[in-house]
């Protein structure tokens, strides 16, 4: 550890104070990943097809390739994953149980009520929504193994009323080419029992094609983090399956102002920094002592987190900073822009800031609403879209799983009151045959 500066590679500080910027210079500002999804795409594609044309076959070449073990079992006995369940550890399962009652219950907020307008008598426009049949669910098991994303994806899937539910995890190596046990233990409590060891793009691929020799049907939508392999893939199989948006390599965004405390935010930068050297740390202030203050609490704790490396890469990476700015709404127009998968606020008037955030994964409130909360425990979802895509998109949630579907209900009098002004337009669209498909039900007038 000598030479520790460059051992701790310090967090990069962008200082944006006295500078007025457009939104396209603010865009361009923003700290990113070097690699991103694009590069990984041909890759993908080529395992999407191999597993297309080969099924279980090519889905074992790449456990071998990828995983380093052979002849796995890819379809989980039944058996094994109530054997998970019984070896759980009681505080682990206490825990899981309690964040499957969390997530469920603010999950169920999410399905919205069927409305029915009623235009004129005997004219109603029904908006039901249907949950999609089958779904399958990519749970990561690469630098950590995630039991909490399979609570997030399940529950989600189940509180939209999916009935069928297939999940997919990397064999691993240190299992014997298992599935991890918390993950199917955490599959087992929820009642989920069609599990496959198959990761990456190749698990992508398979359920969104299917494989016969494995049982596995074609899924209507796969959602799920993952690696950038595992965003390409789903990049190429969307159309044919519907997908989530990309929840890749983590982020945390923290507005804070003199008042916060730095010990914590530095805490809450390194819990998502431990995720990934390319995860994505950043602070955004008007208070230059506060960013001095902070950088010297990641500089002690990250010397002593057990993933020292690994934050230290990640916070010295060219995706992480300390921002600075003139003002809290300078900051909140820094991080509407970036889109942050986690937003932190830790101001004197949350509330007000609150207000003037467009673009979030999902926004934690105060010294008491953690990040690392939300991962686990607060009953929100924490599959969040990441690399700026909350600018356009938001979290998994049962809404990912419903279809919004019209239903149109017109009796013969309603519809005669509005005949003639289809004709109308369907003879300026030069389609009389639609205005007479309305005309052939009153054939005496
Ligand atoms: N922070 C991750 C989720 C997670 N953290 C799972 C721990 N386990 C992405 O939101
Ligand atoms: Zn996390």
């Amino acid at each position: 550890r000598l030479g520790g500066y460059a051992w701790f590679a310090m967090i990069q500080t962008l200082d944006l104070r006295g500078i007025h910027t457009t939104r396209a210079q603010l865009l361009s500002l923003i700290p990113r990943p070097t690699v991103d999804v694009s590069v990984a795409s041909d890759a993908a594609r080529l395992l999407i097809d191999e597993v297309r044309a080969d099924g279980e076959s090519a889905l074992q070449r790449h456990a071998a390739q990828f995983d380093g073990v052979e002849n796995v079992q890819i379809r989980v006995e039944p058996a094994a994953v109530a054997a998970a369940v019984d070896a759980l550890d009681p505080a682990v399962r206490e825990a899981l149980e309690s964040a499957i009652d969390r997530v469920r219950a603010a999950t169920s907020a999410q399905v919205p009520v069927p409305v029915t307008t009623t235009l004129a008598p005997g004219a109603t426009v029904r908006q039901r929504w249907q949950p999609v049949d089958r779904v399958g669910l990519y749970v990561p098991g690469g630098k950590a193994v995630y039991p909490s994303s399979v609570v997030m994806n399940v529950v989600a899937a189940q509180v939209a009323g999916v009935a069928s539910i297939a999940l997919a995890s990397p064999a691993q190596r240190e299992h014997g080419g298992a599935v991890h046990p918390t993950i199917l233990a955490a599959a087992g409590l929820l009642g989920v029992s069609e599990i496959y060891a198959m990761g990456g793009a190749s698990a992508i691929g398979a359920l969104a094609y299917g494989v016969p020799e494995l049982g596995l049907e074609p899924v209507d939508v796969v959602t799920g983090p993952g690696n950038i392999y595992v965003a390409a893939a789903k990049r190429l199989v969307r159309g044919v399956v519907g997908i989530d948006a990309e929840a890749g390599t983590t982020e945390i965004l923290v507005i804070a102002d003199a008042q916060a405390d730095p010990r914590l935010i530095a805490a809450d930068l390194i819990s998502q920094a431990e995720h990934d050297e390319a995860a994505a740390s950043l602070l955004v202030t008007d208070s230059a002592d506060l960013a001095d203050a902070v950088t010297s609490h990641l500089r002690s704790l990250s010397a002593t987190t057990e993933h020292s490396t690994r934050v230290s890469e990640a916070l010295g990476g060219p995706q992480s900073a300390i921002v600075l700015v003139d003002n809290l709404a300078e900051a909140a127009r820094f991080s509407n822009a970036y889109g942050p998968e986690h937003l932190e606020i830790q101001t004197a008037d949350n509330e007000a800031v609150l207000a003037t955030i467009t673009s979030a994964g999902a926004i934690f409130l105060g010294q008491h609403s953690p990040v690392s909360l939300g991962d686990y425990l607060a009953g929100s979802n924490h599959v969040l879209p990441t690399g700026g895509q909350s600018r356009f998109a938001s979290g998994l949630g049962a809404y990912t799983f419903l279809r919004p579907q019209q239903v149109v209900d017109y009796d013969r009098t309603a519809l005669s009151e509005v005949a003639q002004r289809v004709v109308a337009l369907s003879r300026a669209e030069a389609l009389p045959a639609h205005g007479d498909a309305i005309t052939a039900r009153f054939p005496s007038d």
